[in-house]
């Protein structure tokens, strides 16, 4: 093999390498959560979002707003003592029929920021 030809291996193999090296992929994403997105259900208690990724409850957190844009009074939002990636949020108040906004954000162990919003629908 010639020199060039070498060196344009080598650089072929130092590119495959870095595309499949795995960077820092815990990111937290939302994978379910309870009333599920695009439900209809009877008013809940508390909302509950299960992510890809243990989170950081005290920098975690949702804003739920109604179909007004009014916000809905929530409790501190807490992580379960058992499940890190779990994080449930009270609902001071009870929810009326209609649709709602849940805008969440959280920050994973890692530190990384994600976020993001679905709604669910009251009967
Ligand atoms: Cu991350």
């Amino acid at each position: 093999m010639s020199f060039s030809a070498s060196r344009a291996v080598g650089a072929l193999v130092f590119l495959a390498s870095t595309l499949v090296t795995p960077s820092v992929l815990a990111h937290a994403h939302l994978k379910q959560q309870i009333p599920a997105a695009d439900s209809l259900v009877t008013a809940p208690q508390a909302l509950t979002l299960n992510f890809s990724e243990g989170i950081e409850p005290g920098f975690s957190g949702v804003v739920v707003t109604d179909a007004q844009k009014q916000a809905i009074r929530t409790g501190t939002a807490t992580r379960d003592e058992k499940n890190k990636a779990q994080l449930t949020v009270p609902l001071e108040q009870t929810l009326t029929s209609g649709i709602y906004q849940v805008d969440w954000h959280v920050v994973s162990v890692d530190g990384h920021k994600t976020k993001g919003s679905y709604h669910f629908s009251v009967k």
